[in-house]
């Protein structure tokens, strides 16, 4: 039996938590993961949500969170996974969404007794039983007044990295400060889904790291502090509950006695700070070179960069600082209609089946004779459309209420891609490499429409779940750093590593075509955003 030390990443997403175990060279070991719905479906989410009647709501229950964990690695020791061996565990969460601890909660944290579940022993830590997700876009009021406040939607994404956004916890805290005061004042500690996590597993509120932090309105992204100024606007004594900010490669604490005692794990396992999960998977897609773009199409298509020089747009797109490197800087766009309008379509018009979708899709030729379209089940974040709806139009641009099948299915993904392609550009993005991952892109038809449309060769990795896998990464590195007691170039960690799979080539006619459909997108786009 070898007694090689391993890693970890968890990832608690909006539908499931996943565990990966990796070796010293980032070979997968181990992993597993559940659905929210199916493992807990006492907690009556659909897709790992609580959507509300006003359409604009959208929470989830911490507590489900807590037992998700519980059932993962009660799993883990069921299945002998070798967890004395992890000398570090980190981990990802979907960013923005919020917890909110009650006064006591940090005693309940230290306290936790091996005989019984997490979930019994902090079923009455919560200020708040149902935390807003990033699928939440209620916030309308609190983001104006937090730009007229700082000086407009350029001044705070000058501040914290992007304008005001719906999703983003200040916005979010503001609302709960405004509507719910009394929630607001028995709330010691307001944590993202990632630094809870982290608290769970050290037995103590976890500091925010800095990349996941930057998802908040709330920070000075330069200087990786909280902003007094976007505090003050947001609601009152707030930085005490936000507690410290930390650098995502940092030793936060050990594990838990709880989960030495329950689960087998070594006591000097360290935890390092988790973050959000778009941070995760640029550690775990291993953007190094400007250019260098992964296109992750998971619950929502998000695209992000690496860069040196930022440049916040007062419209769209965020910048973040690099979990993997404190002197650089992560750009990332988010499109929110993404795989499960998808399988709207696959289900509606495929019957559920992606070969069926596919062979749709080759009906109809690139460029779809200039058909384009505009789908929107949720709100959508990228660019603003608070509207949903299914918007089509033919090639000179007149509204029409049908396509035909392969037509509609090709509308679908190319105005998706296009749309992309168009909001990466503007926050200066410059594809040179794109890599691929996330449910959508075992699916070779997306992928070939990917590299044409940005004109780039995409690449993918032998694994889809970049999130937890770059949380099983930066676990690596964050006890690197701590072992030589220096910041350890991230590139050093991750020269073991296998190189990508190119799996698209990019055609340079039909690059051409898409070329010529961006300034209708954008027109499109701006009139359905104008109302
Ligand atoms: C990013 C965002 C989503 C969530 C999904 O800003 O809102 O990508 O992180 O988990």
């Amino acid at each position: 039996m070898s007694d090689e030390r391993l890693y970890m990443g968890l990832d608690s997403s909006t539908q499931g938590l996943k565990a990966t175990l990796v070796d010293t060279s980032l070979a997968v070991v181990c992993e597993d993961a559940i659905n929210f719905d199916d493992a807990l479906p006492e907690f009556g989410t659909e897709g790992g949500v609580h959507r509300h009647p006003d359409g604009l709501t959208v929470t989830s229950p911490p507590l489900m969170w807590v037992g998700a964990l519980d059932i993962l690695f009660s799993r883990m020791t069921a299945k002998h996974w070798p967890l004395d061996r992890v000398a570090a565990i980190s981990g990802s969460g979907q960013q923005h969404g919020s917890v909110w601890w009650k006064a006591g909660a940090r005693e309940s944290l230290a306290g936790l007794r091996e005989t019984k579940p997490m979930r019994e022993l902090l079923a009455d830590s919560f200020a708040l039983g149902d935390s807003p997700v990033w699928m939440d876009s209620s916030t309308t009021r609190q983001c104006e007044a937090l730009e007229l406040a700082l000086g407009g939607a350029q001044a705070v994404a000058d501040l914290t990295g992007s304008r005001a956004y719906e999703r983003f916890t200040g916005n979010q805290i503001a609302k709960i400060w405004q509507t719910q005061p009394d929630i607001y004042e028995a709330t010691e500690r307001i944590a993202l889904v990632s630094s809870f996590v982290a608290s769970l597993l050290a037995g103590d509120y976890a500091p925010i790291d800095h990349s996941d932090a930057a998802g908040m309105n709330l920070m000075d992204f330069r200087g990786r502090a909280w902003a007094p100024k976007a505090l003050d606007a947001t609601a009152p004594a707030l930085e005490g509950k936000l507690g410290p900010l930390v650098a995502a490669h940092t030793t936060i604490g050990r594990i838990h006695t709880y989960y030495v005692r329950r689960f087998g794990f070594d006591a000097t396992c360290r935890v390092i700070a988790f973050s959000g999960d778009n941070p995760n998977s640029l550690a775990g897609l291993r953007l190094a070179a400007p250019g260098d773009v992964a296109i992750s199409m998971g619950t929502s298509d998000t695209l992000f960069a690496s860069m040196r020089k930022p440049s916040p747009s007062g419209n769209e797109g965020h910048i973040f600082p690099n979990p993997v490197d404190p002197n650089a800087y992560m750009g990332m766009i988010c499109r929110k209609n993404g795989s499960l309008t998808r399988e709207t379509i696959r289900d509606r018009l495929a019957a559920g089946s992606w070969d069926r979708f596919n062979a749709l899709l080759e009906q109809a030729p690139v460029g779809n004779s200039g058909c384009m379209g505009i789908y929107l089940d949720e709100p959508e974040i990228t660019p603003p459309i608070l509207k949903v709806g299914n918007y089509r139009y033919n090639a000179s641009g007149v509204g029409v209420g049908d396509f035909e099948p392969g037509t509609e299915i090709r509308a679908l993904l190319e105005g998706q891609f296009l749309s992309m392609r168009l909001h990466a550009g503007q926050v200066g993005i410059e594809p040179r490499r794109v890599i691929a991952t996330g449910g959508a892109s075992v699916n070779p038809a997306i992928l070939q429409i990917v590299a044409n449309v940005f004109g780039s060769d995409v690449y993918v990795t032998e694994r889809a779940d970049s999130a937890s896998l770059g949380a099983a990464c930066r676990a690596l590195h964050g006890a690197t750093c701590a072992d030589q007691g220096r910041f350890v170039p991230f590139a050093d960690i991750m020269e073991a590593a296998t190189p990508f799979t190119k799996a698209a080539a990019a055609q340079s006619a039909h690059h051409a075509t898409y070329t010529s459909m961006l300034a209708r997108m954008d027109q499109a786009e701006k009139a359905l955003a104008a109302g």
